[in-house]
């Protein structure tokens, strides 16, 4: 069964876009032409440093194969895979498509709850983990999966170990023969509220998205790219991400943790060319970079994307990082837009870039569906050679139309260019009485403070109002401000009253998702708490 109606498969095909090629092969063909190459350097499980050359990581995933294949994985099987950014991830996903199998790309800050759902949703064969990584014992998970588990960790306890040592002493397998518009992997959706949905991607749409993506990033066998997040994550994935750098015959460098001075030490010393960040650690990154000093002279292009980056931050990356910005706004649904090399700076500063492929079709629509006029605001539908036409299992059919445009949720605004500037989602819109706020709009005025590092703005719910409006704050370091300094801030800068907001909390920093966006959920979580206890001291005091 195809994931597209027969007529885009043609049209996707005879434009030439969508190919033969599948993943099960994509690996062996990185390694015939690019094979003495470094393609990834990054610390194993232990922490002990490994440069594999593409011959290599293609040997050690035709015996990874052989191990999965020994523990019962096969053709079409789903495999979740929840590994941290370890070289031995790459040989891991490399080793699963080789079989034609299916990997579930489970980020390493899931849990129970979402673990659960990955296994039971797509009915996984069997689970590929670690051991204990950031003080979490991730077999404690497996545990109450009881699914086939394999473990990177030299103990792996009641399961079976997956190690380099495992890998060489078995006997490779051949590369599987799969239909390239079948399902490839299952990614998982990054919604910054709810449960992630389990996303089907298809060999040729997706291995469509990664040659697209390194054509208009400008990769080249020179490219070496720093991977700061989660290495399963879409962005760092595919836009143009790590499948980008092994078609383009680059090097991917892993870095265990994110924190900038690891960061920083990376980019000095293996002269990465390029990196991909979320908006937190961007301005984390310039936050830290006067602190450091670090030597970031080998480093082209800095990539933004996951959520806003508001164009205050965004003029600052080149003269204060000496690099260029590239803004990706993109979704694991499939959409991903560019700004390119050769766009002004207001459009790269000022936008979230434009879509991909000529063949992607975007439309902003009014609440009731109806395109709104060009350059207003609406909510994005999207529809084209990558973008998924549902979701596995058929769940959220609200998510895309009759015609097959998906509705991401973005509100957003579109440039005759084509670029589309994000101005929130529809969700965080406060209601304030009646007078919608822009949670987006006034986080960006907060955090162009000097010092603001970020700021949230989340609904509360309001007898009054139905909703008013809360402000999250982080203060740049050791900086002391408080809400008069900051709401006469917002007056001066001619803020509506309404939009400024009705109660302001300081953080030491925020909670935040798998790949490291803020949690509106948590924060919205948080709100809920305090109101409650609020009302029930209310309550208590009357009574
Ligand atoms: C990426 O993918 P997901 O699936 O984790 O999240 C998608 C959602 C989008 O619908 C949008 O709400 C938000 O994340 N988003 C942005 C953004 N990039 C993503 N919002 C504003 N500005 C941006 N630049 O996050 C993702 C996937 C591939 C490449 C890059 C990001």
């Amino acid at each position: 069964m195809s994931l597209y109606p027969a007529d885009f498969v043609e049209l996707y095909r005879r434009e030439g876009l969508w190919l033969d090629e599948t993943f099960a092969t994509f690996f062996a063909d990185a390694a015939n032409r690019f094979s003495d190459a470094e393609a990834v350097v990054g610390p194993d499980h232990t922490g002990v440093e490994h440069r594999l050359t593409y011959r290599e990581l293609a040997d050690y995933s035709a015996q990874a194969a052989g191990v999965l294949a020994a523990h019962g994985v096969g053709q079409g099987d789903f495999v979740v895979v929840q590994l941290p950014n370890i070289v031995e991830y790459v040989v891991a996903i490399g080793a699963v498509f080789r079989l034609g199998a299916r990997p579930v790309f489970a980020l390493p800050a899931h849990r129970q709850a979402e673990l659960t759902h990955f296994v039971n949703q797509s009915g996984a064969k069997a689970l590929i983990t670690t051991g204990v990584w950031n003080g979490f014992d991730h077999r404690e998970l497996a545990r109450e999966l009881n699914i086939t588990t394999l473990v990177i960790a030299e103990d792996p306890q009641e399961f079976s170990r997956f190690t380099f040592a495992d890998w060489a002493e078995a006997k490779p397998v051949p590369a599987a023969q799969v239909d390239p518009l079948d399902i490839a992997f299952l990614q998982v959706s990054g919604g910054t509220t709810g449960i992630p949905k389990l996303i089907p991607r298809s060999h040729a749409d997706y291995l469509y998205s990664v040659r697209e993506s390194a054509r208009i990033c400008e990769l080249t066998p020179e490219t070496r790219f720093l991977v700061v997040l989660p290495v399963s994550h879409n962005f760092t994935m595919s836009s143009p991400g790590i499948l980008g750098v092994l078609w383009s015959g680059g090097t991917i460098v892993l870095c265990p943790e994110p924190t900038p001075s690891t960061s920083f030490t990376l980019v000095a010393r293996e002269r990465i060319t390029l990196c991909a960040l979320v908006p937190p650690l961007a301005l984390a990154w310039l936050a830290m970079a006067p602190v450091l000093h670090p030597d970031l002279s080998s480093l082209k292009v800095l990539q933004v994307g996951g959520a806003k980056f508001t164009p205050e931050a965004a003029k600052r990356i080149a003269p204060e990082l000496g690099c260029r910005l590239q803004q990706v706004f993109g979704m694991a649904e499939g959409l991903v837009n560019y700004t390119r090399p050769d766009d002004s700076e207001e459009l790269v500063i000022g936008t979230q870039g434009r879509p991909m492929s000529p063949f992607d079709e975007v439309r902003v629509v009014d609440d009731a569906g109806n395109d709104v006029p060009p350059g207003e605001r609406g909510r994005l539908l999207t529809r084209g050679p990558y973008t998924i036409r549902a979701y596995w299992g058929g769940v959220d059919k609200e998510s895309f139309t009759e015609d097959g445009f998906y509705a991401s949720g973005d509100l957003v605004r579109q440039l005759p260019s084509g670029h589309l500037i994000v101005e929130g989602r529809d969700k965080d819109q406060i209601n304030r009485g009646g007078e919608k706020i822009s949670a987006e709009e006034i986080e960006d005025h907060l955090i162009s403070h000097d010092l603001v590092h970020d700021a949230a703005i989340i609904a509360v719910p309001d007898r009054l109002q139905g909703e008013r409006s809360y402000a999250f704050v982080v203060l740049t370091d050791g900086a002391r401000l408080d809400a008069t300094v900051l709401r006469d801030y917002l007056r001066k800068r001619r803020v509506a009253d309404y939009k400024i907001p009705d109660y302001f909390e300081f953080a030491e920093s925020f909670p935040t998702t798998g790949v490291g966006k803020t949690n509106r959920r948590e924060l919205r979580r948080i709100v809920q708490e305090y109101v409650s206890a609020k009302t029930q001291q209310q309550e208590e005091s009357t009574n």
